[in-house]
């Protein structure tokens, strides 16, 4: 029988390099997000290449009814989750504090750490109920080490991370594993988001250097839960070769730009 999984934020970037992975090794899927298309085409590419079983759930992960009602209200096949990928999650603006968008601090609040905990509590007592499980939080090189301009969207990925460990406790002893996956710079629609939609802008972030792509993420998550019940990876950070810390990345020259080292 194939093992089921939950992937949240799956319409695009690292969700969606994950679905595909997790479908190629014969996992059945269910997939959230607020896009209801992105989410129905996902579900009849990866029948088609993979014959797996897709449920797509179209919701805001910020609203807790919903997310509660979502998860309550599926089949009892379903609820039989074996992986949670909490992976939805975005940056609203890179400004200093005092001329920050509290709508935009809300926004990153709600989703990074408050829908993180709506999705976690339901399925987690799922997976409490069966004495298995295995969450996945994608963290962020951002919650270890702050940048400039950074603050709101740097303290919810630190939250995430006290939340790893705190969930990691807490589901010990009733044999639910839960490990983080803290990112580097990865070339996705996060830049696009973070910049309200500004392409030159985002396109900026990676230019002259290599970044991860979603695949390099999703291959370093299968590693995470493909470990044997006895091994549990925590906590891995996975960077671009080029880049060492938050600020620090080595962007190669170009014909017209001398080689630097320049922060984002
Ligand atoms: P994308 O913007 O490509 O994907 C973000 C996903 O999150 C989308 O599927 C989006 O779906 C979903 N999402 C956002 N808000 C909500 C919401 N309110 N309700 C439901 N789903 C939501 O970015 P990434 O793939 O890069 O980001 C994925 C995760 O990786 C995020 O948590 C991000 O912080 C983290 N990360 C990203 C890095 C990067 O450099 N790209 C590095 C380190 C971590 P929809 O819009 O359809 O709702
Ligand atoms: C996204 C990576 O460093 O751009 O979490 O914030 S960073």
């Amino acid at each position: 029988m194939k093992k089921i999984a939950v992937v949240t934020g799956a319409t695009s970037g690292i969700g969606k390099a994950v679905a595909q992975v997790l479908a190629a090794q014969q996992f059945n899927l269910i997939l959230t997000g607020r896009r209801k298309e992105r989410l129905d085409a996902l579900k009849a590419e990866l029948g088609r290449k993979y014959k797996c079983d897709v449920l797509p759930l179209c919701f805001d992960i910020r609203d807790r009814e919903a997310t509660e009602q979502m998860i309550a209200s599926l089949p009892a096949v379903w609820k039989k989750i074996d992986v949670l990928v909490n992976n939805a999650g975005l940056s609203a603006g890179l400004e200093p504090l005092h001329e920050g968008n509290p709508d935009d601090w809300n926004q990153m609040i709600d989703t990074n750490i408050k829908g993180l905990l709506h999705i976690s509590r339901v399925v987690s007592a799922l997976m409490v109920e069966r004495r298995s499980g295995h969450i996945v939080h994608i963290s962020s090189i951002a919650g270890r080490d702050v940048y400039p301009r950074g603050n709101v969207y740097c303290a919810t990925k630190a939250a995430v991370d006290a939340l790893t460990l705190g969930m990691r406790m807490d589901l010990l002893p009733h044999g639910v594993k839960v490990s983080s996956i803290a990112p580097g710079m990865v070339e996705t629609e996060f830049s696009l988001v973070r910049f309200k939609g500004n392409q030159e802008r985002a396109a900026r972030v990676y230019e002259h250097m290599t970044p991860l792509s979603a695949a390099d993420v999703a291959d370093a998550l299968w590693y995470v839960v493909s470990r044997p019940a006895h091994v549990c990876v925590q906590d891995m950070l996975l960077m671009p070769s080029a880049q060492a810390n938050a600020t620090q990345v080595h962007r190669m020259p170009s014909p017209e730009s001398p080689m630097n080292d320049s922060s984002k």
